[in-house]
């Protein structure tokens, strides 16, 4: 029987993502600027020498436990900061997409890193080192024939936003964003023509975790009883500038002159399924998704969902929505929605009828689904479910800009890695994807998987917890060869996408 597998539609992106503060490396070349991913220590072994310097030393003995990473308030002497390395990609670029194009992609999803081109954020005029940089990068794709598709906040925002005016929480970073936008999209709008705003906005969702409040929101040295609050300021402020950079996306499209340049938001998307069929566990399982997703609610119809308001105003959140802001909103609703999906979760009710939904409460594991090593529970139906659901509620097209297995791989002795557990991950979502498409008929501009190539993970810091199709030869510790080595996924992706989705 031949393995059930569908066809794609013409000029659909098989591609790859990353993200450049994760692979880019050369943190402070070129006039570049300390971003919140440089100050972020490794999570396996935060201290290269192993030792803490002592005004740290509590707080890395507590974290090693769990992978925490350290957040410290400068980057200090010794510390081990992988996104200071990454791949060396910033270097590498150029046989990496060689690489990477020999597997048949035809578009690559990245970030350009915000400190390269406003080293601190809030100066008047960018820095012409890093526009040059991006030009040349974005030449050699289209050389390529690979086309880009660009995050501009990609968790990697200028540091200094975050000790000079406390990150997101403060409304200045709406007009140092919007700069940012317009400089970006003028320089590289006649050759990008896919962009999308802020990285996972919604993490900032599971509010108790310090990583996803300084990943999203640049928040840092806050109150624990003001973080719902303070998260939903910040986002606030981040939705209105989203917004603004879809009206500079359509004014820049008429400047250069590029029909095809579209701007997204980006929403992390994990289904949270009820515990069980109790009417208590799926209302909880229902506002939980809107509790997550409501970031997608404001960029793609243009408003606040009701309950939310009667959430702030039960709660007495002062987040100023103004008429300007709704009527920013309103007029500015994205083109299309990226989104990243790579597992599935689910919560069981409480007796809070005002349902304050946390990941770190009343959360189950589901009997039905297996977890990779780091606890992600593996979900391939749940991309279809989600598929559905997205389109159902915001109406626009899709593009799945993350999907990954992150894995402990194993460099033989004759440089061949055998990932067949990631082969088996992305044959099963994409068959999902598939069905979703031609079945549901639910509009997917392309796939671009987290990652073509191995990079450092956002979460825990770890080179280790290898995502890409193509191998680097470094570890935590940034030691190794740093040779890259082609796995046996390389080549199941390249017949894949040379059959247009049929080879699954
Ligand atoms: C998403 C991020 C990516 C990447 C991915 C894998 O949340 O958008 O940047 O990090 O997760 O997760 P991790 O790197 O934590 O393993």
């Amino acid at each position: 029987m031949t393995k059930e597998s569908y066809r794609m539609p013409d000029g659909f992106l098989w591609g790859a993502a990353n993200a450049a503060h994760q692979f880019e490396g050369a943190w402070d070349v070129d006039g570049k600027g300390i971003s919140i991913a440089d100050v972020m220590l490794a999570g396996t072994k935060p201290w290269l020498n192993g030792q803490a310097p002592a005004k740290y030393a509590n707080a890395t003995a507590a974290g090693l436990a769990t992978k925490h990473r350290l957040v410290t308030d400068q980057v200090e002497e010794g510390g081990n900061y992988p996104n200071h390395r990454g791949i060396d990609f910033y270097h590498t670029y150029p046989e990496d997409f060689a690489l990477m194009k020999e597997m048949g992609m035809n578009a690559f999803r990245t970030s350009i890193a915000w400190t390269r081109i406003f080293p601190n954020g809030d100066e008047d005029e960018p820095n012409e080192a890093g526009l040059a940089y991006y030009d040349r990068f974005f030449d050699k794709m289209l050389a390529l024939g690979i086309e880009p598709v660009v995050t501009l906040n990609h968790f990697e925002m200028p540091y200094h936003l975050v000790t000079e005016y406390g990150g997101w929480r403060n409304r200045k970073l709406i007009d140092f964003f919007t700069k940012y936008t317009r400089v970006v999209l003028e320089r590289y709008g006649d050759r990008v023509s896919y962009w999308m705003t802020h990285n996972e906005i919604n993490n900032q969702a599971q509010y108790f975790s310090d990583h996803l409040m300084l990943q999203n929101s640049g928040l840092k040295d806050y109150d624990e009883s003001d973080a719902e609050e303070l998260m939903y300021l910040a986002s606030h402020h981040e939705l209105v500038a989203s917004a603004l950079a879809v009206k500079i996306a359509h004014e820049v499209k008429e400047k250069v002159g590029n029909p095809k340049l579209q701007m997204a938001n980006m929403i992390a998307m994990n289904p949270i399924y009820p515990h069980t069929s109790n009417p208590a566990d799926q209302m909880a399982a229902y506002r939980a998704m809107e509790q997550t997703y409501w970031w997608g609610d404001v960029a793609a119809r243009g408003k606040y969902p009701k309950w939310l308001l009667n959430y702030f105003e039960h709660h007495n959140f002062k987040v100023d929505i103004t008429e300007e802001d709704e009527q920013i909103l309103a007029e500015n609703t994205v083109d299309y929605v990226a989104f990243s999906y790579y597992m599935s979760n689910v919560i069981g009710a409480d007796d809070n009828p005002w349902i304050d939904f946390r990941l770190d409460k009343n959360h189950f594991d589901n009997e039905f689904l297996e977890k990779s090593d780091w606890g992600w529970q593996i979900d391939p139906v749940g991309l279809r479910w989600a598929l559905n659901w997205m389109y159902d509620r915001w109406d626009k097209e899709m593009m799945i800009v993350e999907n990954g297995f992150g894995a402990y791989d194993q460099l033989e002795s004759d440089n061949s890695i055998h990932d067949d557990y990631r082969i088996k991950y992305h044959q099963d979502h994409v068959l999902n994807m598939e069905r979703a498409v031609v079945i549901d008929g639910i509009p997917v501009m392309g796939y671009l998987p987290w990652s073509g190539i191995d990079m450092i993970s956002a979460s825990t810091g770890e080179m280790l917890k290898r995502y890409g199709f193509i191998f680097v030869d470094l570890d935590d510790a940034g030691q190794g060869s740093g040779k890259r080595y082609k796995k046996d996924s390389y080549y199941w992706y390249q017949k894949l996408v040379h059959s247009n989705g049929t080879e699954l």
